[in-house]
């Protein structure tokens, strides 16, 4: 309750910040871009996770102005980050499946592009499965409109859960992010180290690109190397951060 409450206000006293997690290119150890992650500092409650209360949002509709702020924010940091000297990068915005139903969603999108006069292949934006179970065929052309328009579009927590293979042929995404779960123990003898290098494989032939994510070892970030993983995000690599600690010495080489 003290949840619901708080979210209505939070948005107007500026309770809202982005943390910023850095995503690797394995090719080259470079950076690629960035990954935009909600906070919420409540003033009694302190740090509240986003699935604390991103999914109180869905159901209040109050995801719709805060997803929209988040976007706005992030493009935002990015423009800046491009000002001085970060150029180049990608940033990802996780979007929720409600706003993806929202018809003037598309439109947002271009707006806050534009907005910031960034290119539309600088933005990517991660959309889970969830998107097929409400509504898909308004969420299925939004994906598809956004998509033509340039912009990425990634599935994100892929095998988490409910993941299946049929959802990632009917979405038009070009990029995979590989859920923490399945990354977890593939430095081990597992079942998961044979699933992510069969699914790295299947996915490179499909032309599509793959994002590892909850990469915390050496050994894990080896061996995605090896089957050919195009990029890796994780403790390893960098924890969300805050802006103020982001600068050009990050453009080195991991
Ligand atoms: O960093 P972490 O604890 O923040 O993220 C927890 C979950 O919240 C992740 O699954 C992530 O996808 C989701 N999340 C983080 N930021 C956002 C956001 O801005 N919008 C939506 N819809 N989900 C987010
Ligand atoms: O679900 P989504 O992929 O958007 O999740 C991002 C979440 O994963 C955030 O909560 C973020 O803090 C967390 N995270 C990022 N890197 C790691 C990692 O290396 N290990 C673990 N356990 N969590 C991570
Ligand atoms: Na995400």
């Amino acid at each position: 309750i003290a949840i619901e409450m708080g979210l209505r206000p939070a948005l107007f006293l500026r309770q809202f910040h982005l943390s910023y997690q850095p995503i690797y290119r394995l090719s080259d150890g470079r950076l690629r871009g960035f990954e935009a992650l909600i906070r919420w500092q409540h003033p009694e409650l302190g740090l509240i996770s986003p699935h604390e209360f991103i999914p109180i949002a869905e159901y209040n509709g109050l995801i719709i102005p805060i997803g929209e702020w988040v976007l706005r924010e992030a493009c935002k940091m990015l423009a800046g980050m491009t000002e001085y000297g970060l150029s180049g990068l990608t940033m990802s915005v996780n979007i929720s499946p409600v706003q993806m139903q929202d018809p003037s969603f598309v439109q947002t999108v271009w707006n806050i592009i534009h907005e910031f006069g960034l290119s539309r292949q600088s933005v990517e934006l991660d959309i889970t499965e969830h998107i097929m179970m409400h509504s898909s065929e308004q969420s299925i052309m939004a994906i598809t409109q956004l998509r033509a328009g340039g912009i990425r579009i990634a599935l994100d927590g892929f095998g988490a859960g409910f993941s299946s293979l049929h959802h990632l042929m009917e979405l038009p995404v070009h990029c995979l992010k590989l859920d923490k779960s399945f990354i977890r123990r593939i430095d081990l003898q597992s079942a998961e180290r044979h699933v992510v290098e069969a699914i790295i494989g299947l996915m490179r032939k499909l032309g599509l690109e793959v994002v590892a994510e909850g990469v915390e070892y050496k050994e894990q970030y080896e061996l995605l190397k090896e089957w050919g993983c195009h990029y890796v995000q994780g403790y390893l690599l960098g924890m969300p951060m805050d802006p103020t600690v982001i600068d050009t010495s990050m453009l080195g080489s991991f």
